[in-house]
């Protein structure tokens, strides 16, 4: 029986996800089979292989690939929503071009799999706002929205066009103690619990009543790596997979923490992050995921306050 080897490359790896997706990946794969890489470097980048690569050039791009004989790509470099909004055309290089080098570099060089994350930014006012389908039309109202249209379209194209196993995934706000989000809509979610668990009143960038769709980081790996595990026949998406875990707004977040720390304070103080967030969908229906290869969400609200508590209040104890 031929073993199979791979060699995989996160791009964007000291992210939010890519730190956690990373050692997920070197648990599975082993260490010496993952290849770490970002436009810079920070301390825990030593833990194991790392390059410093920007992924909008594409000439060190393919000598990475070549120096490590690079089987599958995991591209999760990109520019945010919020931050997107600040420089549109900064989101739209980042976002779009280093995809095109990516799927350039794959068939170039043979690559087996390649994983693009979506988002639910890329549905607009032309989808319904509750329970949100799967081939809803899209008209995103944000750079970040619409870089991901085409991220998403150009991830079919060159699998119909030259057979290249692209899978992807349309995110919600990912929430996770491991790591800090990278100038989001959802970040607000995150950002939360630090301050509970820290003693702080928190302000928040959206209105009370904000219900958008999240998902907790365990389960947002879990999905990627069962994802890109599937057999090929299992993959009947080949833009990107509506996926969901739970939805709830920044009102009901902030109850299920007070049920925890009983004096914890919120003000609310919207932004443009505001219209941000009004554009995207409340609830999302991924039965397509569930049928094709059978996601499953494994964290609620309650679970995850649970959790991110107990992570971040051991942490803030222990520094
Ligand atoms: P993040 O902003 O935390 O991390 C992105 C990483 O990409 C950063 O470490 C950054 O330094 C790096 N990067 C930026 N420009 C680069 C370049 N030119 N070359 C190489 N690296 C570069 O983002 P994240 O939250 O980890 O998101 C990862 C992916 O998942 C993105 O594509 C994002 O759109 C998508 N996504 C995230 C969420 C979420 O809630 N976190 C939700 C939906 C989709
Ligand atoms: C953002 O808020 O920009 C991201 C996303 C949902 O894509 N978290």
């Amino acid at each position: 029986m031929e073993i199979e080897i791979n060699n995989i490359l996160v791009i964007g790896s000291n992210g939010q996800i890519g730190s956690v997706l990373t050692p997920a990946l070197r648990e599975i794969h082993g260490k010496s089979s993952v290849v770490a890489s970002d436009i810079y470097k920070k301390q825990d980048n030593a833990d194991g292989l790392f390059e410093i690569l920007d992924a909008t050039d594409f000439n060190v791009l393919e000598n990475i690939v070549k120096k490590y004989a690079i089987t599958q790509i995991y591209h999760l470099a990109a520019i945010l929503s919020a931050k997107g909004e600040e420089n549109p055309q900064l989101a739209w290089d980042v976002n779009v071009n280093s995809l095109m080098n990516v799927l350039e570099v794959s068939i170039k060089h043979n690559i087996k799999k390649v994983f693009y994350p979506s988002s639910i930014a890329v549905f607009g006012s032309n989808a319904s706002l509750f329970n949100t389908p799967q081939n809803a039309n899209l008209n995103p109202a944000t750079i970040y929205g619409v870089s991901k249209v085409a991220g998403e379209n150009l991830a079919q194209y060159y699998f119909l066009k030259y057979g290249l196993d692209v899978r992807s995934l349309r995110y919600p706000g990912i929430i996770g103690y491991q790591s800090l989000p990278g100038g989001g809509t959802t970040d607000y979610a995150v950002d939360i619990y630090h301050k509970a668990v820290s003693g702080d009143e928190f302000n928040c960038f959206l209105e009370s009543d904000t219900r958008l769709p999240m998902i907790y980081m365990d389960d947002a790996i879990k999905a990627t790596i069962s994802l890109m595990e599937a057999s090929p026949e299992c993959i009947k998406v080949r833009t990107s997979y509506n996926l969901s875990g739970m939805s709830f707004s920044p009102e009901e977040i902030y109850l299920s923490i007070k049920k925890h720390y009983p004096n914890f304070k919120i003000s609310y103080k919207p932004d443009f992050r505001q219209n941000i967030a009004n554009s995207w969908p409340r609830s999302i229906d991924d039965s397509s995921a569930k049928n094709d290869w059978n996601w499953k969400p494994s964290y609620d609200l309650k679970n995850m306050t649970r959790v991110m508590i107990s992570k971040l209040s051991k942490r803030y104890k222990s520094a």
